[in-house]
């Protein structure tokens, strides 16, 4: 097999950069375009990816090597290898390269600026020369208007098909105003950002001796909204609308410490992390000068993947992890842990297959889903009389009729006028459906199960009864398949067989809205004149209040009252 010396293309105006990151290693297959290893000059730190594709026979670099244009980095051996020139940098000013031998991204050297140096007043920070790369996006926005800035501190971070780079700043001063933002794309010239100056203004691309050689960790103000890119060459993210000024607040950005500073990382690691939505302020670098390199990053994941570490992560992945079993992620004190023996004798049974399985969907549905609940009572004087009746005339079908029946009934009609609670939360979006299947909670011995009636709206309440009864049957004994417990729109627990006043029953998400019922009982009811003997069963709706408000849930147990008082309303 052909082998290939894969070489340093033109970086620019430097002399020599140290190699600060090698990303492959002997025996690793590369792809064409791949980084290879990340250098960092004492400007800007970026990625040198391979000019073919093969496999890595010998690396002629290691973290601390210094590099300069023509070094050879690596040795390949692969099908394009022969064929393929060496990796011969172009200079910045010759056409671009051909596609088979894509250049590193040059480093930037300071953003040039108009004004000259030492000078105070407005001064427009542009682009600098950043080689044969036309129209390269703007990934990150490393600063916000306001922010104090330092002579080469990162400004924002671009990202050609080749390479991602950061464009540091010439100018010290106050950011006045920012003139790009996240999705655009630039070229040499373009204004970045105009900086009030002050007397530390310097000249473009220099670089002052005392200057710390990590430009790309020099503190930087919160980034603007920077969605995490698939992958270096994937196109530019879509730009949040509005100019840098208007921009929406900053989403929370793992790779960026909350006070605002850059973690010192390269731009790759930095999207690897934000990736993985990886904290990278929480990760100890041990590359040089505390260079956080892809390897900490990796760590760090595998480290709180197996819990010997956690992340002091915000409250949306607390919950989630909350939800996943521990309390301790929402800051609760942990589950207490009692020797129960030392108060008097105990057996220990392990839950049943069921209770485990709905303990975790009720204990995800009570901690993600704002519950709220909203009790009413339904007057089923005549209903239940009807119901009564009813039993007696098809006493031979064998089919009983229990109130659980007209209420799936008088549910769908509330469905169908409140078409709120049939949808369920997709993200940003409300998913209305059209069909009408209710689940029911049934007790079995081993646990509490939801079985599905599909289609209520076109069945009778008699099919409906003996649909249920079936569903019920096979629930106890533990016939259930999956497809009898899905589709559910709106469920109802029924415990009116049993007792109660009211309860608080939890939604089964996806679901919105869960209606409870308790023991229906005579109670004297006053009719204006009078207190009249009538049947009342209490009705307890607890709701998504994301998607529904409590007016709404007022009006719909009020009508779901109202239909249970007098069916005819079903009709209307
Ligand atoms: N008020 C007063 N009595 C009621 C009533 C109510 N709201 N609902 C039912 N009843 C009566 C019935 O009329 C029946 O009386 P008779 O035996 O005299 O005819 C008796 O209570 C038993 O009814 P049932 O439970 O057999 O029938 P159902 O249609 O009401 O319920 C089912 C069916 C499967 C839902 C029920 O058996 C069940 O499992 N309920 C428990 C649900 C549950 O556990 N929910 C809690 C979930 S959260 O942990």
């Amino acid at each position: 097999m052909a082998t290939v010396e894969v070489k340093v293309p033109d970086i620019g105006d430097f002399d020599e950069v140290a190699v600060i990151e090698v990303l492959v290693k002997v025996g690793d297959t590369v792809s064409a375009e791949q980084s290879l290893i990340t250098v960092e000059s004492d400007k800007a730190s970026m990625e040198i990816p391979s000019s073919q594709a093969g496999v890595v026979k010998e690396l002629k670099v290691e973290v601390g090597s210094k590099v300069k244009e023509g070094s050879v980095v690596l040795v390949l051996e692969g099908e394009g290898a022969a064929a393929a020139a060496p990796a011969a940098p172009a200079p910045a000013a010759s056409p671009a390269p051909a596609e088979s031998q894509p250049q590193a991204a040059p480093a930037p050297q300071a953003a040039s600026a108009e004004a000259a140096p030492g000078k105070s007043g407005p001064i427009e920070v542009k682009v600098p020369d950043i080689g044969d790369f036309k129209d390269v996006a703007v990934i990150e926005v490393l600063v916000k208007p306001g922010d104090s800035i330092g002579v080469e501190q990162s400004l924002i971070t671009v990202e050609s098909d080749k390479a991602s780079m950061e464009i540091p700043s010439s100018a010290a001063g106050v950011l006045k105003e920012l003139k790009v933002k996240v999705g655009d794309t630039v070229n040499i010239g373009d204004l970045i950002a105009i900086v009030e100056g002050s007397a530390s203004t310097g000249s473009a691309g220099s670089a002052s001796a005392e200057k710390p050689a990590a430009t790309a960790s020099t503190t930087a103000a919160a980034p603007a909204p920077a969605p995490a890119p698939a992958a270096s060459a994937a196109p530019a993210p879509q730009a949040p609308s509005g100019g840098a000024e208007s921009q929406a607040p900053a989403p929370h950005d793992p790779t960026v410490a909350p006070g605002g500073k850059l973690p010192h990382a390269s731009p790759s690691v930095r999207k690897f992390a934000r990736e993985l939505g990886v904290p990278l302020d929480e990760l100890k670098g041990t590359g040089p000068k505390g260079r956080i390199t892809q390897e900490d990053v990796q760590n760090f994941t595998r480290a709180v993947m197996s819990g010997a570490a956690s992340t002091k992560a915000a409250g949306a992945s607390k919950a989630g992890a909350a939800a996943a079993g521990g309390g301790e992620a929402l800051g609760l004190l942990p589950w207490p842990k009692v020797d129960f023996t030392k108060f008097g004798s105990v057996e220990r049974k392990d839950l049943s297959r069921i209770k485990k399985i709905s303990g975790a969907n009720l204990h995800r549905n009570w901690v993600m889903i704002p519950h709220v609940t909203n009790n009413d009572e339904a007057d089923i004087t005549e209903l239940e009389a009807f119901r009564v009746s009813t039993n007696k005339e098809n006493e031979k079908s064998g089919i009983k009729v229990t109130m659980l029946a007209f209420v799936i009934k008088g549910v769908v009609a509330a469905l169908k006028k409140f078409p709120e609670f049939n949808t369920s939360l997709d993200g940003d979006q409300l998913v209305y459906k059209q069909y009408f299947h209710i689940g029911f909670a049934a007790d079995t011995p081993n646990g509490l199960v939801v079985p599905v009636l599909k289609d209520a709206d076109k069945k009778g309440v008699l099919q409906i009864s003996q649909e249920m009864g079936e569903l019920a049957k096979k629930a106890r004994d533990g016939k259930l398949g999956s497809a009898d417990m899905q589709g559910g729109c709106m469920s109802i627990s029924s415990l009116g067989g049993i007792g109660g006043t009211h309860f608080t029953p939890i939604i089964n998400a996806p679901e919105v809205a869960i209606l409870g019922l308790s023991k229906s009982a005579m109670k004297p009811v006053w009719d204006g004149k009078a207190f009249q003997p009538r049947l009342v069963l209490p009705l307890s709706l607890s709701y998504d209040h994301r998607v529904i408000d409590g007016a709404l849930a007022a009006r719909f147990n009020a009508y779901l009252g109202q239909v249970l008082a007098d069916f005819r309303r079903v009709l209307l």
